[in-house]
């Protein structure tokens, strides 16, 4: 070694001089939708929590279950120590246990619970996330509020709720929400559900087009979905089918991911968004990992992140500035 390194690395001073460039512990953060800034935001908070706490983050895109499996592959051969994920499809849940545990890797999950093989919630596996019936029920309470500040009658007015009840948070959240319109009064009869067949805006598009057109009557809409890009689907449906913004409430979740639409240069159907806490979810579940690899601590089972903001195009700025989004 060259004399100066060696000294260096005598005192100890070499590592503390490397450490914040190299930090030696590697950990993996996966997720099945990169293009959602949700999933971006995860990501940068990690790689924050990575730069407080002392490791590397190395973020993977895993669309897929080919792409996951291998992903995990690429980890371990670079010397992660495990990794956080928002799995794909939460069946994959007892084939990347399976490979992690081979390989030596922990793991904690993110918004997206496993199942197992018989389609039960792998509640063994560490999870944190979203509070998903309670954030559903606000949505629902927070549609009822504009339609009644509208003054639209109820008898008018009917419900798109675009479903994706295979996935459990989307469910719990679609449910929140159907079940605050009727608590308030909102007639079920009035409530149309259809499901997407796939978690972006084409095909939320799709299923709200179809829905449309069985239900000529309505003059007004109000729209519920999973997340933000369910409800902008939705949204579109609607004007394609030449409902005015005026006759159309749309309310997401995520946030984050309504940005564009709600720095529009004029009102959309898309009303709000409810932002919950992606910042919080991407640098908790990471961290929670990180003491568990580095420190033997195991994490709680489950952790729910529970407040959320609604964001309409008055106050967004200002309220993603004071979460520092
Ligand atoms: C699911 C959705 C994402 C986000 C996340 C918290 O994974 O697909 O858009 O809402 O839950």
């Amino acid at each position: 070694m060259h004399g100066l390194l060696k000294k260096l690395a005598l005192t100890g001073l070499l590592a503390v001089a490397l450490q914040p460039v190299f930090a030696a512990e590697k950990l993996g953060y996966l997720v099945k939708q990169p293009e959602e800034p949700w999933f971006q935001t995860e990501w940068s908070f990690a790689d924050k929590a990575g730069k407080d706490l002392g490791f590397t983050v190395l973020k993977v895109a895993v669309p897929d279950g080919e792409k996951t499996l291998s992903a995990i592959d690429s980890l371990a051969a670079n010397g992660a120590k495990g990794f956080v994920i928002c799995t794909p499809d939460p069946k994959l849940g007892p084939a990347i246990m399976a490979k992690a545990k081979r390989l030596g890797l922990k793991v904690v999950t993110v918004d997206d619970q496993f199942l197992n093989a018989a389609g039960k919630p792998m509640t063994e596996v560490p999870l944190v996330m979203m509070a998903a019936s309670k954030i559903g029920e606000r949505q629902g309470k927070e549609l009822w509020k504009e339609m009644k500040h509208r003054g639209w009658k109820v008898a008018e007015t009917g419900v798109m709720a675009i479903t994706a009840d295979e996935l459990d948070t989307a469910r719990r959240r679609t449910g929140g929400s159907i079940s605050a319109l009727q608590a308030a009064g909102f007639p079920a009869a009035q409530i149309y559900k259809v499901p997407t067949k796939s978690n972006d805006i084409p095909g939320a598009f799709d299923a709200g087009n179809s829905l449309l057109v069985q239900h000529p009557n309505v003059k007004h809409w109000l729209i519920i979905g999973m997340n933000d890009n369910t409800v902008l689907g939705g949204v579109r449906a609607t004007e394609g089918q030449h409902f005015s913004a005026n006759d159309v409430i749309g309310i997401g979740i995520n946030g984050v991911d309504a940005v564009n639409e709600l720095s529009k240069s004029k009102p959309t159907g898309f009303y709000g968004s409810l932002l919950p806490s992606p910042d919080v979810n991407g640098y908790r579940s990471i961290q929670q990992l990180h003491l568990w690899v580095s420190k033997g601590v195991q994490p709680p089972k489950f952790t729910e992140i529970v407040d959320a903001v609604l964001l309409t195009r008055d106050n967004f700025k200002a309220e993603l500035k004071k979460k520092g989004l």
